[in-house]
């Protein structure tokens, strides 16, 4: 048990969708919320040194990452490896020169093998070649993974690791290169509305299965495995809830009220076909998530809405 009152927790990545959820939830908690502007580059182990020397956090959450969906990661691979190696390798390295207690590193469900047995348990990874779509990320946070695990043998370094699913909530990245599904056709809908335009594009075949968690539901299970958590082992945090991406589109077009067609854009990747995590083990140490999927995407699109008349 990790008691969290009155220490001083860094989350990196503050102004993102994962970072922004967990300042929310730990400022229910007795402690000090830490964070770093832009002008600290986290890519760069100087800046990060002198930060935490500057700061001296207790706890570290490496919620910093160069993120983004199908086609950024697939597109930009550069920037996906040597982004994520780098704001990874710094802070876990950095975390433990400086003394700090407790860190967690978040991953993502995509370090595991492109045909992993479903729903997948945390000892399938490396156990088999990766989607080519998003190994530059994956390798990237296999090696967070790898640190964490290194620095505990080591050094005894109380560093965990968790792997989240796809995740979606407020703050989110609407730019339609860039995003995720889940923002993508919210916004591509809703525009499609305004417009009066009969049809949506979806980009595959719509067959692959995804499994969507809301962000505030993984900021209380950071919190919950930061108090709780403390192996070597990295574990999975999902939501139980898979969806195909045609009924997802289905289940948006409902929440915004699209009433026209879906396309589906072949020439666009499909990614994974299936990538549902095996997350008992969270649930056998007592966690579980609470909100569920058309609730969650009608609270989105609530604030999707109230940002565009801002
Ligand atoms: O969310 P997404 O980009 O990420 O795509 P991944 C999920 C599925 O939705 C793919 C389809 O099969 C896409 O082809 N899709 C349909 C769309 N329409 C759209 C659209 O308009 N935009 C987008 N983005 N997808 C990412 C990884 O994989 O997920 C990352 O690349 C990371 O590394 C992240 O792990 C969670 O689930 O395929």
């Amino acid at each position: 048990m990790y008691d969290l009152t009155g220490k001083r927790v860094w989350v990196s990545g503050h102004g993102g969708m994962v970072g922004s959820a967990l300042v929310r939830r730990l400022e229910r908690e007795s402690c000090e919320v830490l964070t770093s502007d832009r002008s600290v580059d986290l890519r760069d182990p100087r800046a990060v040194r002198e930060w935490m020397v500057a700061n001296r956090p207790d706890a570290v959450i490496v919620a910093a990452a160069r993120v983004g969906g199908i086609m950024a990661n697939d597109t930009r691979p550069a920037e996906f490896i040597y982004d994520n190696l780098m704001i990874g390798a710094n802070q876990i390295h950095e975390a433990h020169a400086a003394g700090v207690e407790k860190l967690l590193f978040l991953g993502s469900s995509c370090i595991y093998p492109k045909f992993a047995p479903q729903p997948i348990p945390e000892d399938a990874l490396l156990t088999g070649p990766l989607e080519p779509t998003n190994q530059w990320y994956a390798i990237a946070k296999i090696a967070g993974i790898k640190l964490c695990q290194a620095y505990r043998a080591q050094h005894g370094a109380d560093f965990i690791s968790a792997m989240p699913t796809n995740l979606y909530g407020p703050g989110d990245n609407y730019d339609l290169t860039s995003s995720h599904v889940l923002p993508a056709l919210l916004r591509k809908m809703h525009e499609a509305m305004e417009a009066k335009h009969a049809t949506v594009e979806i980009w595959g075949s719509g067959t692959p299965l995804r499994e969507f968690m809301h962000v505030d539901d993984l900021a209380d299970a950071c919190v919950f495995l930061l108090r709780n958590y403390s192996d070597d082992a990295h574990i999975n945090v999902g939501s139980g809830i898979e969806t195909s991406i045609r009924d997802l589109a289905q289940t948006i077009a409902r929440v915004v009220g699209f009433e026209g067609k879906l396309r589906f854009d072949q020439t666009k990747p499909d990614g994974t076909p299936r990538k549902l995590m095996d997350s008992s083990r969270l649930r056998r140490l007592g966690w579980t998530p609470s909100t569920n999927l058309h609730d969650g995407i009608a609270e989105v699109y609530e604030s999707f809405q109230s940002q565009q008349t801002e």
